[in-house]
């Protein structure tokens, strides 16, 4: 069992931590706890670094103070590089169990029987810099170091299971072309428009995964209810040399959850760290997100090939219904990070981490990405030695004849520096025992080769398969997306090459958007497969609403302390939080605590609201703001007491299947968790496209 987060940091910081997980132990001795100790110099000796040493007490500082010049001289140098791209993130430490005995398929130690290893997870955004937003809308990377017997396993994949390119040879220029304008510096806040898509129009094979980005996936609501994906093809090797490609995916087990973009940009503004305030709070409350593992498999018949689909492109994907993925183990997120630099700042993924028993294939983005993250580790950490850093550090032995460069921090005992020698250096292992191939013989002539793609069939199948409401959305965001670049050439084309070809109604709808000259109507009627369960939709199906949080509106006078426990008791067993908030803090006079008021909060901040009566000294466009807000968005919204007279006034008609309750407290708190967990938001209540624009 591994000790709660909160026992964890008591035990942490008096230096007695002890626990049954390998990681912890091997980090507890780097744990520094300075509370209450007297300062000292970094060579030892006390000295009190509060006042400069100076000629008089209104003197000149003297030179002379060292201590006070090497405080400064630290502070200068704090800062490292921040990564060249996902320079936002945060994350945790957790375990991972493998629920079966995977040797069959593969040597993997962490897929053996009942293998429990550590784990840290760094969830981030690609594009966003370090003081951006977390809720913007771009592709979140879902990076996992298995710290297994061994060695450290790295799993370094997104939320969404395609990419916008195929051969790595690109990826600088994607890069640049998302990031600010090189002449102008913006936007710094998230992915540039004239630039990206001027890119994107000439990659029509990322036009599967620019969808996604633009659906309501692009806009989790938080790391918790994400996917991972792995989005390469990856090679299984067992004990008995065989092969067997595969895919991994994350699966979280609360589900998919969205935001809607306008909140999303609202959300952005008010708390840019709602994300890792959401993961943080949730393992600090002993809610622990939990993620399965599930693996596609697909004979390594040396083609690379499934069913039509070309394992080897990464823009593309293998839909389930076309193979269906087994679960492999389930992940656990259970305790915060000690200190952010040492941590997630410092952790190091690299796709070249693998163990034994998982390789690679000839794909050319996997390819280059197995030299990049260690290349850009040594550059953003300063040294080659960055693999020793505690976060970094496997947990089984790592003996090697790598020796020093800047910073190392082991004392190597003896004269051996080489292998193999006769003077008693390592040993080297058997060649077979980390990368092995299987049967795989390369054979080919040199060249710069396209990798080709079919650029649109997915778009449309993904296309296919969102509903009314997901398609607006998806319509929105392109027409946004365009209707920000400044050049009308590139709108164009991308309305005319990439979605005309994807669909020629979609291209209409956005072209209208942005008032752009509509595409000819097409009378063809592409008949392409829809695969909806591979599409995994947000806010679809049965949801867990497991630190989701409700606002309960109160005043002085209305919500009564009895009207309170029965809401709290239908969501306390589900792990529903709840805010109350009136027009003041603090207590009530009715009794009610006030966690929050309409200064501090904002409806973007919860899931569903319940108004329990606001009248007194609120103003009325902040209540109407507060509530009207919260339809727009979609949520559900229940009334008890005097509440409903605010409904009715503000137009809003009890209706359950548009999510607006009204009754006793004990009902409409039923109410709302049902609707919470499905559908979560009822988006049906904004308009949609006038279908004439495609007739
Ligand atoms: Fe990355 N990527 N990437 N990437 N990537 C980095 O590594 C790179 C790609 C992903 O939380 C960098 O430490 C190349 C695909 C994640 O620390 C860098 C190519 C996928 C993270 C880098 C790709 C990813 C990174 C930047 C194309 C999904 C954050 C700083 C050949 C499967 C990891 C760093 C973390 C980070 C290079 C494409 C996921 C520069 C060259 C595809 C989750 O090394």
């Amino acid at each position: 069992m591994l000790l709660s987060t909160a026992s964890c940091f008591i035990l942490a910081f008096t230096g007695l931590a002890f626990s049954q997980s390998p990681k912890q132990d091997q980090l507890q001795p780097f744990l520094q706890d300075t509370l209450g100790q007297i300062e000292t110099t970094d060579n030892g000796a006390q000295d009190n670094t509060a006042n400069s040493l100076r000629a008089g007490p209104r003197g000149h500082v003297l030179l002379e103070d060292t201590t006070v010049r090497k405080k400064m001289i630290h502070f200068d140098r704090e800062r490292q590089p921040e990564r060249v791209v996902h320079a936002l993130g945060h994350g945790a430490y957790g375990t991972f169990e493998s629920s079966g005995d995977w040797s069959n398929i593969t040597s993997a130690c962490w897929l053996q029987n009942n293998v429990t290893s550590d784990v840290f997870v760094r969830f981030s955004v690609v594009v966003a810099g370090m003081g951006g937003s977390e809720v913007g809308r771009d592709t979140h990377g879902f990076a996992t170091k298995i710290y297994s017997q061994c060695g450290n396993q790295d799993l370094v994949g997104n939320h969404l299971p395609s990419f916008f390119i195929n051969d790595g040879a690109l990826f600088p220029d994607l890069v640049h072309a998302v990031k600010a304008e090189a002449d102008k510096g913006f936007p710094t806040g998230g992915t540039a428009h004239t630039t990206a898509y001027d890119f994107f129009t000439q990659r029509p094979e990322g036009s599967y995964q620019l969808m996604n980005v633009l659906s309501d996936l692009g806009i989790p609501r938080d790391v918790r209810h994400i996917a991972g994906a792995g989005v390469h093809t990856y090679r299984f090797i067992n004990d008995a040399g065989e092969s067997t490609l595969f895919k991994w995916y994350w699966q979280p087990q609360l589900g998919l959850r969205s935001l809607v973009y306008d909140e999303a940009t609202k959300i952005a503004g008010k708390n840019n760290n709602f994300q890792r305030v959401d993961l943080f709070n949730s393992i600090a409350a002993g809610l622990f997100p939990k993620w399965d593992l599930l693996i596609q498999l697909f004979p390594d018949d040396g083609t690379y090939m499934f069913k039509g689909i070309d394992l080897l492109d990464p823009t593309k994907v293998v839909p389930n219904e076309l193979n269906k993925p087994l679960k492999f183990g389930t992940m656990t997120l259970n305790r915060n990070p000690t200190n952010f630099f040492s941590e997630p700042e410092s952790i190091a993924f690299a796709p070249s981490n693998v163990v034994r028993g998982v390789t690679f294939v000839p794909d050319a983005l996997l390819q280059w990405r197995l030299m990049s993250y260690d290349d850009t580790h040594t550059h953003r950490l300063g040294s080659p030695n960055n693999y020793l850093l505690p976060v970094n550090r496997p947990v089984t032995p790592v003996n090697n004849n790598f020796r020093d460069g800047y910073m190392q921090p082991e004392i190597y005992v003896g004269a051996s520096t080489s292998s193999p020698d006769g003077i008693g250096g390592v040993i080297g292992a058997n060649a077979a025992s980390t990368l092995d191939y299987g049967n795989e013989t390369i054979n080919g002539a040199i060249g710069r080769y396209n990798v080709i793609s079919d650029d649109f069939t997915q778009a449309t199948s993904f296309w296919n398969s969102l509903d009314p409401y997901a398609q607006q959305h998806t319509v929105d965001a392109y027409r946004f997306e365009l209707g920000n670049v400044a050049n009308s050439t590139v709108v164009s084309t991308y309305i005319n090459e990439i979605l005309n070809s994807i669909d020629n109604c979609l291209a209409r709808r956005v072209a209208f958007g942005v008032g752009a000259p509509l595409p000819t109507i097409s009378k063809s009627n592409k008949s392409i497969p829809v695969y909806p369960s591979e599409f995994k939709l947000a806010n679809q199906g049965k949801l867990s609403v497991e630190g989701l949080v409700v606002g309960i509106l109160a005043d002085d006078n209305s919500l009564s302390v009895a009207e309170l426990s029965s809401l709290q008791a239908s969501f306390a067993p589900l792990s529903v939080m709840f805010q109350v908030v009136a027009p003041h803090q603090g207590l009530l006079n009715t009794g009610v605590l006030a966690n929050s008021s309409y200064i501090t909060t904002s409806s973007i901040f919860y899931d569903a609201i319940v108004i329990g009566g606001a009248e007194t000294a609120t103003p009325r466009d902040t209540l109407t703001t507060f509530v009207m807000e919260a339809f727009g968005h979609g949520k559900p919204i229940a009334a008890i007491g005097n509440g409903a007279g605010i409904l009715s006034d503000l137009g809003l008609k009890v209706d359950s299947s548009m999510g607006l309750f009204a009754g006793g407290a004990a009902d409409v708190a039923g109410q709302i968790v049902q609707a919470l967990m499905s559908p979560g938001r009822f988006p049906q209540r904004n308009p949609l496209d006038s279908p004439s624009l495609c007739k």
